[in-house]
């Protein structure tokens, strides 16, 4: 069994979207961050990093945070979503740093200085969502003429799918880049990530794409 700490964004349901397509039983407990419980001593213990999102696994023990690390933890201990063929497990490890180092962060700066503190800092607001922009380029280019960022659907997918649900908070029109488009929309229709996206609580409905 697996305890589950998470909240309502983007590398939260990374992980609630990546047991859900596993199957596996969990546990999921809310780490309300608006309210600060990331900083409690209880949590610090699980996630020394203070954030969300992060795991028990009671089959060992193991606490776990840092999404990346969680979803290749689990990936290879389920045995599922990821590559065993060495150059296709490079290609996967690519283009899941990419994310975490890239497609994240980027992202997250775009919401902070465009959609939570519009007018504050145009500086910021330019230079987080022409990176941002560039990044869906980037992903447009790669999804050409394939269903998924490396061959089969994978951790990579899950990992990047629930930043590019806030495409409009990111002031992103799919319509300019429709690979991304289609595989935002073809990773939608799985009812395992329309489960896990509204893990641990429902906050609105799913941007269609
Ligand atoms: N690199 C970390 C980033 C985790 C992260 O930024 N979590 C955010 C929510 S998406 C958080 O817990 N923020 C609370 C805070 O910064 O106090 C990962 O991928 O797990």
């Amino acid at each position: 069994m697996i305890d589950f700490y998470t909240w309502t964004t983007p590398n939260g349901r990374k992980i609630s979207i990546l047991l859900e397509e596993l199957g596996v039983e969990y546990t999921a407990h809310s780490i309300d961050i608006g309210a600060g419980d990331q900083k409690t001593p209880e949590f610090l213990k699980i996630a020394p990093n203070n954030k969300i999102p992060a795991i028990v696994d009671h089959d060992n023990g193991l606490n776990l945070m840092e999404s990346g690390a969680i979803m290749l933890y689990l990936a290879e201990k389920y045995g599922k979503f990821m590559p065993t063929e060495p150059l296709a497990k490079a290609r996967a490890h690519e283009w899941l740093m990419w994310q975490m180092a890239g497609f994240g962060p980027m992202l997250g700066q775009t919401h902070a200085f465009h959609h939570f503190n519009k007018g504050k800092s145009e500086w910021g607001e330019e230079r987080f969502l022409t990176e941002t922009a560039r990044l869906y380029g980037v992903l447009n280019e790669r999804l050409k003429d394939r269903d998924y960022i490396v061959d089969e659907y994978s951790i990579v997918d899950m990992a990047c799918w629930p930043w590019a649900s806030r495409y409009e908070w990111q002031s992103i029109d799919l319509a300019d880049y429709p690979n991304v488009r289609a595989w935002y929309q073809r990773i939608l229709a799985r009812p395992a990530v329309q489960k896990g996206y509204h893990v641990p609580k429902k906050m609105g409905e799913i941007p269609a794409g």
